[in-house]
């Protein structure tokens, strides 16, 4: 770290990353190429994020990998071709790895480094990072990729630490994988990942116990080559391809429904919803009618339908109904994609335990205890989720301004001025950060038009002889307000999702993304630069 007089003039680089997933790649490429200078931290051993820690059996995208990649670099895109509809996480981990050789990103990524500390120091305008192991670095700006999926949740679970088997987190997966076969096992939550995984434990284990809190949505995801209509379009009009994607609502290229469900008959509805089910992906089921996400007896029609067609599957019928969820609305929960989940139950070594029926009461030496009976396991599988949204941002000690820390700021909820910055913690910058649209969207697409205007904003700082820039007061609390507002008129407030912070004990309960969609998002963005950078202070 340059020094003069004991006090730093000059940052060890123009801006320090946090995290080598898709968001801190791009990130630093993008830096790079507009001649700042860059490091990027990342604790992990190597690049990938979410690609690299979750390797549990079944991991794969849910948003088409013909969507879910860069779109940046034309080059890029034709070097590589995915080789399935949704790819598995060996194959995105590669693809990300491909993307680090190619613009030789690695250089400046420090590898098995945790982000453990920030602070802003007023007088020398700059962020000093610390860092385990040490040294820590001083930085212009500071940008946390540090995904919105990427902490673990706590395990809530009594008498966790006393089982003497096997112990497998879905979200830390054994890197040399593995292997099941003959082994009694406990599977314990039916999110994304535990629907995923579910079904291929179930082809190896001698005995599968899954125990459910809250029943899925889910539907088949009719794994394949590629969509030919998506490469079709992509191979004549990429570009104009992409641009669809990016002022979509959710960055996937599709029209949105007109029709509310009052208007289609019931023959049309289930017409659709068969349509949309035969597609398999969550672009078509969300959008089978315009209201479904915030009237109620609009969702209470595919709710049917989708218990219909559990109870079709599943053939003990208490089973089926344990299945069926009807605590949530449909689309408050992340809906998901499987491979034969709901088939599996039913197979003889396969068993549900609903636990609204019989609680968990303790995890012991050799198993799991309900209220109602005691299950003997070699291993078990937690599948319970994250910390989403804010885990990874809190999980770092940031300090901004006057010494106010960004946990206690977020006390009630995060704060933020378009989900980019939070006021008091100048150069500062969240990708994907809560109150954007992030997980409600193809994060590819999110990820780049945030890395775009944070690296544009950069640019437009540097060319104008800026040092610092934070939001307003006024603008913070603005889109506050709005994100509450567009969170109020859906059905989303209603359900105790990780959208809401209701999966984490004593998490404040707000609605943590940004539901006004990716094309409102990106023209207000686009709107705030035009503008001069509009509710930002800059210096
Ligand atoms: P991440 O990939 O999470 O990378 C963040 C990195 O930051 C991590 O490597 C982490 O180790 C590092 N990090 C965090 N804190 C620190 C610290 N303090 N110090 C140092 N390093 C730190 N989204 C979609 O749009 N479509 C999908 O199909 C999809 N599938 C998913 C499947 C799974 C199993 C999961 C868990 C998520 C999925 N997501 C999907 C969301 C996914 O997280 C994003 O699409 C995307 O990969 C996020 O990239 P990122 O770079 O922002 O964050
Ligand atoms: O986590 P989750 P996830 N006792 O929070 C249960 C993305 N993703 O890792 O709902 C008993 O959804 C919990 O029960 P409940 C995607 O965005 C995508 O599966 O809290 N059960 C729930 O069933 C996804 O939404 C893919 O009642 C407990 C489960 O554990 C997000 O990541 C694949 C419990 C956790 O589900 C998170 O998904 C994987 C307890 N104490 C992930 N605590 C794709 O398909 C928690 N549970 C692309």
């Amino acid at each position: 770290m340059a020094e003069t007089n004991g006090a730093p003039t000059q940052p060890d680089v123009d801006v320090v990353v946090v995290g080598a997933g898709f968001a801190g790649l791009y990130m630093l490429h993008k830096l790079r190429g507009l001649g700042f200078t860059a490091t990027v931290l990342e604790t992990a051993d190597d690049v990938g994020g979410t690609w690299y820690w979750n390797r549990y059996p079944g991991a794969r995208c849910d948003i088409p990998t013909t969507d879910y990649t860069f779109g940046f670099d034309p080059d890029l895109e034709s070097a590589w071709t995915w080789s399935e509809k949704y790819a598995a996480q060996p194959e995105i981990l590669r693809y990300l790895q491909f993307v680090a050789e190619r613009y030789d990103l690695r250089r400046d990524i420090r590898f098995s480094t945790k982000v453990t500390e920030a602070t802003w120091d007023e007088t020398a305008r700059l962020w000093r990072i610390g860092t385990d192991p040490g040294p820590g670095l001083t930085a212009r700006y500071y940008v946390m990729a540090t995904g919105c999926l990427s902490v673990p949740k706590d395990l809530d679970i009594p008498g966790a630490d006393r089982f003497r088997g096997d112990v497998y987190f879905t979200s830390r997966w054994p890197h040399e994988g593995v292997d099941f076969t003959g082994k009694r096992v406990g599977v314990v939550g039916t999110g994304s990942s535990g629907i995923q995984s579910i079904p291929l434990i179930a082809e190896q284990a001698a005995e599968l116990t899954v125990f459910q809190r809250t029943p899925n949505f889910s539907i088949p995801a009719h794994n394949g080559p590629p969509p030919q209509q998506s490469l079709e379009e992509i191979a004549t009009d990429r570009e104009g391809y992409r641009d669809r994607a990016k002022w979509s609502r959710i960055g996937v290229p599709r029209e949105p429904a007109t029709e509310t469900a009052a208007q289609l008959t019931p023959e049309e509805r289930k017409a659709r919803f068969d349509a949309a089910v035969a597609e398999g992906t969550l672009g078509g089921i969300l959008a089978l009618w315009a209201d479904m996400g915030t009237n109620p007896e609009a969702n209470d029609m595919v709710r049917d339908l989708m218990h219909d067609r559990i109870r079709s599957i599943v053939r003990d019928p208490e089973t089926a109904e344990s299945l069926c969820p009807k605590d949530h609305y449909f689309g408050t929960k992340r809906p998901c994609l499987d491979t034969g989940y709901y088939e599996t139950f039913n197979k003889p070594h396969v068993t549900l335990v609903d636990l609204r029926k019989q609680p968990i009461t303790t995890v012991t030496e050799t198993g799991i205890e309900t209220a109602e009976a005691s299950y003997e396991f070699d291993a078990i599988v937690y599948a319970t989720g994250f910390d989403a949204m804010t885990g990874a941002i809190v999980g770092v000690d940031i300090t901004g301004v006057g010494g106010q820390t960004l946990k206690d700021k977020w006390a009630d909820g995060p704060h933020t001025y378009l989900g980019l910055q939070s006021t008091g913690f100048p150069n500062l910058f969240l990708i994907t950060g809560p109150e954007s649209p992030s997980v409600l969207s193809n994060m590819a697409v999110s990820i780049e038009q945030h890395v775009e205007w944070v690296a544009d904003c950069l640019r437009d700082m540097r060319e104008a002889g800026f040092t610092t820039i934070e939001p307003t007061q006024t603008a913070e609390d603005g889109w506050g307000l709005h994100n509450g507002d567009c969170a109020a008129i859906t059905l989303h407030p209603t359900a105790n999702s990780w959208y809401m912070g209701a999966n984490v004990p004593g998490k404040p309960r707000v609605f943590l993304a940004y539901i006004g969609g990716v094309d409102a998002y990106r023209a207000v963005c686009d709107e705030v630069r035009e503008k001069g950078y509009l509710g930002f202070r800059l210096n």
